[in-house]
């Protein structure tokens, strides 16, 4: 063998080490490691070759079989998931003509994914995207969305209060939902108006498999001339539509919100339960419940300084992980905040 074949093959080795490595699912290091750094490995072999090979010729080859040797065994300790051993450092001669190492490519996380699907359908539907802090007063979570001082409904989201106080002397908090988005939007423009927000809430609550204390909830927004509950019903059968599926039912089920009047609640046809049998994610009823929304409350209106008696408008509200985990069949909320990569690399992007 010459010098030109000894590096064509260690080229090769290289490639073929390459595309083992970036396998998925990956392959058993220990395997990986025998075939290409063993005793007999292929790289092992190669090394030998060497001997023949004239004297002047062989040192760059042998520092450039080295590099290669240096930097499988850094991959294949990757893989096992330790950090590679600090060896000497090896000088190779550059050789541009060799292959780059392949990058494993990252993906979005399911939560991250789940709000890009949903922004995509809502500019569709024409509205635009609205913003608003994490961090709010009062006046902006409770007041103006018709919650009054002291009403039991503000117990219906335990809050979290920040050391710091608002304008009135009153304490911020971390906003528990992202109703306050539609008084920063009426606050910004004038109906007609379509809004939309997708955002992190935070709660005083107990984590389990369907609850967490810092979650992410979509908010939606319509106020127009005559709008009523029919464009409410149509825009979330829509957008349950193209987020599930065509073949996805939506109800509504009347309920209670002090900033719409009147409230409901929507429910999805549950995607899970298609043998027949009792499903544990619907219990068997054959629906989820996914969304708050109504017909946007007149104070609230009035808070936007906008005529009740001209315009009218719906909002609705719902949480962003109970959406990925249908999209992604994930069973228990607390998987989307482990970023354990074994879970990740399921949710196939
Ligand atoms: C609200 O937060 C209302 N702001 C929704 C709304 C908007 C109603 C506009 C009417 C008009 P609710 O507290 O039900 O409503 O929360 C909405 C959704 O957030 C729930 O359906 C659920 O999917 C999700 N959610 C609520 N609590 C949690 C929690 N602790 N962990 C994760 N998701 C939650």
């Amino acid at each position: 063998m010459n010098a030109t074949e000894w590096k064509e093959k260690l080229s090769a080795i290289r490639d073929s080490f390459s595309v083992s490595i970036a396998k998925k699912p990956a392959e058993n290091p220990e395997a990986l490691e025998q075939r290409f750094l063993g005793r007999k490995g292929e790289l092992a072999l190669l090394l030998r070759d060497l001997k023949d090979i004239p004297l002047e010729e062989r040192k760059p080859l042998g520092a450039l079989g080295n590099a290669a040797k240096q930097e499988m065994e850094a991959k294949l300790a990757e893989l096992k998931g330790s950090a590679p051993a600090a060896g000497p450092a090896v000088k190779a001669d550059l050789d541009l003509t060799m292959p780059g190492w392949p990058l494993p490519k990252g993906t979005l996380h399911p939560l991250t994914h789940t709000m890009n699907r949903l922004a995509e359908g809502f500019l569709k539907l024409g509205f635009t995207m609205a913003d608003g802090p994490l961090v709010e007063d009062d006046y902006h979570n409770f007041e103006a969305l018709n919650f009054p001082p002291f009403h039991p409904a503000r117990d219906m989201q335990d809050t979290f209060y920040v050391a710091a106080k608002d304008q009135g002397g009153k304490d911020m908090l971390m906003r528990t939902h992202t109703s306050p988005v539609q008084i920063r939007a009426l606050e910004k423009a004038q109906p007609p108006l379509r809004v939309f927000h997708t955002g992190r809430v935070f709660r005083s609550e107990a984590v389990d498999a369907s609850h967490s204390f810092a979650f992410h909830q979509i908010e939606g927004l319509y106020v127009d001339k005559n709008v009523s509950m029919a464009d409410l019903k149509w825009t979330a059968a829509t957008f349950m539509k193209d987020l599930f599926g065509s073949g996805v039912k939506t109800r509504f089920n009347p309920s209670y919100f002090p900033f719409v009047e009147p409230g409901a609640e929507v429910d999805m046809s549950c995607i899970f339960c298609k043998t027949g049998e009792r499903c544990p994610v619907c219990k068997g009823t054959g629906w989820l419940e996914v969304m708050g929304a109504g017909m946007v409350h007149p104070n609230v209106l009035k808070a936007g300084k906008c005529d009740p008696q001209k315009w009218s408008g719906f909002a609705f509200g719902g949480g962003i992980e109970r959406f990925a985990m249908l999209l992604f069949g994930i069973h228990d909320m607390r998987m989307l905040y482990e970023n354990d990569l074994r879970m990740l690399k399921q949710v196939n992007l």
